[in-house]
């Protein structure tokens, strides 16, 4: 079996075939799927069958594996599983009842809202790979943002606006906006959250290319005023949630889908969880520190 890269409409995002359900494939194979994902962003692989093992097994193949935290919304017995479901855990078939908050059987409402895993720290993820396990007969999609498009297609005052410059991420300000559902952060939790930097223009550790880095924690910009910095981070947020930039994952279960969170950004959409079950599993890659992009002197930006 050859493995095949087919590329979607515009080159943001590829379908990967070729390979077995289990994901378990040669050294050559796997280097042409790295090789995908640095050219694509985000890589689509559809019919799988993978265990738990193999879920993790193929994804450290990228690099080591983050344990998310809490540790309770991890599969048990795989804590490098973080599950996103409203199953209830007595009878994964069906949706828990709305008043028992986040979830048992995983983290329910997980990512509504345009982001990048772990965006909120000071060393966010470098990707992600979700593989749907029960999806509802509608909705539920998964939005992506090419976020390389974006800043490409930024006007250059904007541009000049924020060249040099970091946003401020607030898990302390936002937890409750973000995840109502969820207990409020403890003082503890709070102070090992605390507000973390991030640049705007941000260098692609791997390709070298530059991307715009923004998301739903970002809250004001260093070294700006308050509000000034505020009216930006919301410009730069809606500026890339523009359709001309997102694919529209619709999930069949058996797919799974790997993004680089260093060059794109994605948003769970809703559907309706009192009568449908929706549980994906996500490894969780680390990352490193988020590199400001360089702006070549006497250059446009
Ligand atoms: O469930 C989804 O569609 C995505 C949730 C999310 O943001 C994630 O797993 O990182
Ligand atoms: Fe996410």
């Amino acid at each position: 079996m050859a493995v095949t890269v087919t590329p979607f409409e515009r080159g943001f995002g590829a379908d990967i075939g070729g390979v077995p359900p289990d994901l378990q494939v040669s050294d050559d194979d796997f280097r042409i799927i790295e090789t995908a994902w640095g050219a694509h962003g985000i890589l689509r692989f559809r019919g799988l069958g993978m265990r738990p093992e193999q879920h993790v097994a193929f994804s450290r193949r990228f690099g080591p594996l983050h344990i998310m935290t809490p540790l309770k919304f991890n599969l048990p017995g795989h804590p490098e599983i973080f599950v996103v479901s409203n199953a209830s855990k007595e009878d994964p078939t069906r949706p828990i009842a709305q008043e028992q908050g986040a979830g048992d059987a995983g983290l329910k409402r997980a990512g509504e809202g345009f982001h990048t895993d772990g965006e909120d720290k000071r060393i966010p993820n470098a990707g992600s790979f979700l593989y749907a396990r029960s999806v509802p007969p509608e909705r539920g999609d998964t939005l992506f943002a090419d976020m390389y498009a974006a800043y490409e297609a930024l006007p250059a005052q904007i541009r000049q606006a924020m060249a040099g410059r970091r946003a401020r991420y607030s898990r302390i300000d936002l937890h409750a906006v973000h995840y109502p559902l969820m207990d409020p952060l403890t003082e503890d939790q709070k102070r090992e959250r605390p507000d973390v930097y991030h640049p705007l223009a941000r260098r692609h550790p791997v390709t070298g290319r530059t991307s715009l880095y923004i998301g739903r924690w970002a809250c004001d910009v260093e070294g700006l005023p308050r509000d000034e910095g505020r009216a930006l981070v919301r410009y730069l947020q809606a500026f890339a949630q523009q359709p001309r930039f997102l694919f529209r994952q619709q999930w069949r279960a058996g797919d799974a889908i790997l993004w680089d969170n260093r060059c794109t950004q994605h948003c769970a959409t809703g559907f309706d969880d009192t009568r449908y079950v929706r549980t994906m599993h996500r490894t969780t890659l680390e990352g490193d520190e988020p590199r400001m992009a360089e702006t070549p002197a006497g250059l446009p930006l």
